[in-house]
């Protein structure tokens, strides 16, 4: 294209060189004529060969979809991460409760924590979608995870009153797996997620126990879990183990004559006195209150708090040696007293 002013389509123009517009136009860009020729125009080389993009100026975009295994520890090299597992039974409420949470920051902060980021947005906004009804459903659902999903993380960071942010990885896969593990004991070491996690949630699904008919073998197959899980040697001492009874909507007051919550009171308790050998805590949470609205959502601010409170000790305390002869080995009570 020409350097010097655009050329006019008008032959006998000279406004390419007096500036003055054949047509006594003032404003140029108002005469039908002015304006470069097309052939003039620069529309850049469509057959540009592939390779002589400029790849380091390209942005690269993230699929934003669930993390897998492997992209996780990646990620827990670079900034610390509360990295919690949900152990459950097919329906028991898994997925449902990450939703929730994704849920609930749409709306606002929640327990003192503000949405920062996440990895997974994507991975969130499909599962949270069953439940809108944008769906067109008629009530909130969510899609079962199928047991071909595999082990998926989904990420949260998220920013405290203080200004200090804190990553969270919630692991969740298809509750057959789980139910797997428990009869055939050898698959448990497929199950990485037991090792990779800080905490392992047990979800306790209120609908089960509130059916008379599967209520005392759900009860057995629960407990039967964290057996298996223990007697392989495949939680550490230091994971936090917790039952999260789920649904709480489905625990409606009175039924069969009695109150059901009482039912559940009596198995936490037994449970909780069964595990005495581990660190096993108990909550309740309601995610999806759709049996009964009124209960709306429980526990989810008192849950997330206390995933990401502060351990009382990540690391093992060391012990000083005892009057140490070199200076350097006094490193160590500095170190405790920090
Ligand atoms: N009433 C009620 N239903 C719930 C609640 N939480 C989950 N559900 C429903 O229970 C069903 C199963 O929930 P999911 O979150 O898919 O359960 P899951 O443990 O992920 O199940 P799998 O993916 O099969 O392992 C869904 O239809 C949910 O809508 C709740 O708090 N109350
Ligand atoms: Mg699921």
């Amino acid at each position: 294209m020409s350097e010097t002013a655009p050329a006019c389509r008008n032959p006998d123009c000279e406004v390419a060189t007096t500036g003055k517009c054949a047509l006594s136009h003032e404003l140029l860009d108002s005469c039908e004529e002015y304006g470069a020729a097309e052939a003039d125009l620069d529309f850049g080389d469509d057959d540009e060969p592939e390779d002589h993009v400029e790849t380091a100026a390209l942005t690269r975009l993230r699929s934003s979809d669930l993390l897998r295994p492997e992209q996780i520890w990646p990620l827990q090299k670079v900034v610390p991460i509360r990295t919690v597992a949900l152990v459950g039974d097919f329906r028991a409420g898994k997925t449902t409760l990450i939703s929730a949470l994704y849920a609930s920051f749409l709306k606002g902060p929640l327990a003192g924590y503000r949405f920062r980021s996440s990895r997974t947005l994507t991975a969130f906004a499909r599962r949270h979608h069953d439940a809108l009804l944008l769906s067109k459903r008629k009530s909130p659902v969510t899609l079962r995870t199928s047991r071909q999903d595999g082990l998926g993380f989904f990420h949260l960071c998220l920013r405290n009153e203080a200004g200090g942010d804190h990553n969270l990885l919630i692991g969740d896969r298809s509750g057959e797996t789980y139910a797997d593990a428990r009869s055939d004991t050898s698959l448990i070491g497929e199950l990485i997620e037991l090792r990779a996690a800080d905490r392992i949630c047990f979800l306790l699904d209120s609908a089960r126990m509130a059916d008379a008919e599967q209520r005392h073998s759900y009860k057995r197959a629960f407990k039967q879990q964290i057996h298996a899980f223990l007697d392989n040697g495949a939680l550490s001492p230091s994971t936090a183990l917790e039952i999260v009874t789920t649904k709480l909507d489905k625990l409606t007051p009175q039924m069969e004559g009695r109150a059901l919550i009482e039912e559940l009171d009596a198995f936490e308790a037994a449970t909780l006195a069964e595990f005495s050998e581990v660190s096993l805590t108990a909550r309740r949470v309601c995610a999806l209150p759709r049996a009964n609205y009124e209960v709306g959502v429980v526990g989810l601010d008192d849950m997330l708090r206390s995933w990401l409170a502060p351990r009382e000790r990540e690391y093992p305390r060391l012990i000083a040696a005892r009057a140490p002869v070199r200076h350097l080995d006094r490193v160590f009570e500095n170190w405790n007293e920090a």
